[in-house]
């Protein structure tokens, strides 16, 4: 890792910032800031809890203790109109962190009041009226739990279908999550789906090579984390040598890898595989309220970490766009974007910065770290 002053990580923080990304891998529960759990009536230590995970410097936790946090939101959002503003808080969030195109994952949950139906339609009505139309595209994708039996996926999945058929352009794909160290991958559920949604699995986010190669096997479109994959993160070779035949885009989580515990250090950290060979791969928060994290800080923390430049973030962005559940249609459009942006705004920014740089005084530039810190959190990186 390159040693790099504080103001460097800022200019880059703030390169990352105004660069328009795409996040594909975002838990809608795992999400919610202090604010909106505040805002839905979370009581005052669930959210002192929040922040004593969110807050701190990153230690490993274990996955038990990060996935007991889920139970804070669960612990609120049990109305249609919870699930709305939940929805529509987090959109908010990523749209004011320069995200242009968002796949927001939820599991469709139902309580006293409230149907699995009534959950999607809450979600969905909540894309449809957010305040960031023009700013930024969002699809959802739902998901089912691992830990959920085969019966009860079958079910969810016919639920899944019918609210796809009501919602197309809006309801694009389908994804494996929960506690990977519990419950099962059902190939035959995921047959099923793979003929109408894009197809996102968490996979070897634990090491369990005989589910790693059924799921390679399956062939997503997508899979999630890939933390013990290679070789020298605890995979197997067989494993390895099939993922290099399919190429299948991973979906990549820094902080969630380090905070849960799976990965030791950021240098550590699998991505850097991808990185080498080329492999295609995209930056994701997962869960940006659990693990006090945005986009924009895990795209810094890779450029840190791996000595990137922003040009090699942003060919990485562009590439995502392709990996997406979006029409070829939107892609076209997202990446005509990302072009326009390059052409026009990334020669600006750089020379900004590096006047930025140039003319503050030391002083300043303390005062402008120190407001930008509140948004990104550069203690931790
Ligand atoms: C696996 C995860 C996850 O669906 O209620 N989830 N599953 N690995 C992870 N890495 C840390 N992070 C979140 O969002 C919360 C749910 O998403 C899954 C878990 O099932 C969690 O309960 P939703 O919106």
């Amino acid at each position: 890792m390159k040693v790099v002053s504080r103001r460097q990580i800022m200019a880059e923080s703030e390169y990352f910032k105004q660069l328009p990304k795409v996040e594909l891998h975002a838990h809608l529960n795992g999400s919610l800031t202090e604010k909106t759990l505040e805002k839905l009536g979370c009581s005052e230590s669930a959210i002192a809890e929040y922040e004593k995970l969110t807050r701190t410097a990153p230690t490993s936790r274990s996955l038990q203790e990060c996935f007991g946090l889920f139970s804070q939101a669960y612990n609120v959002i049990k109305s249609p109109e919870s699930v709305y503003v939940a929805a529509r808080n987090v959109i908010e969030d990523f749209a004011k962190d320069n995200v242009i195109y968002l796949e927001l994952r939820t599991t469709p949950r139902a309580n006293v009041g409230m149907t699995k139906e009534d959950y999607i339609e809450a979600v969905v009505k909540a894309i449809g009226d957010h305040e960031y139309k023009n700013k930024i595209l969002v699809k959802l994708i739902l998901s089912l739990d691992r830990r959920h039996s085969k019966e009860e996926s079958e079910k969810a999945l016919e639920l899944i279908l019918r609210m796809r058929e009501k919602y197309p352009s809006v309801i694009k794909g389908i994804d494996l999550c929960g506690n990977p160290e519990e419950g099962d991958f059902h190939e035959t559920i995921f047959e099923k789906a793979k003929q109408f949604l894009g197809i996102t699995i968490h996979c070897a986010e634990v090491k369990n090579d005989s589910e790693v190669e059924r799921i390679l096997m399956f062939g997503p479109n997508r899979i999630g984390h890939g933390t013990y994959l290679h070789p020298e993160h605890g995979g197997s070779q067989k494993n390895w040598e099939l993922y290099l035949e399919k190429k299948i885009p991973l979906e990549c989580c820094l902080t969630s890898n380090i905070i849960c515990g799976t990965t030791k250090s950021y240098q550590d950290h699998h991505v850097r595989h991808w990185l080498d060979l080329k492999l295609p791969f995209s930056i994701c928060t997962d869960d940006k309220g659990v693990f006090g994290t945005t986009l924009t800080k895990e795209y810094t923390l890779v450029q840190r970490h791996f000595d990137k430049i922003p040009e090699n973030l942003w060919k990485m962005t562009y590439d995502s766009i392709s990996h997406s559940f979006a029409s070829e249609r939107e892609k076209q459009d997202l990446q005509d974007q990302l072009i326009r942006w390059f052409n026009v705004c990334h020669p600006k920014i750089v020379s900004t910065i590096q006047n930025a740089y140039n003319n503050y005084t030391p002083a300043d530039l303390d005062i402008l770290l120190e407001e930008h810190q509140r948004d990104v959190y550069i203690n931790d990186i």
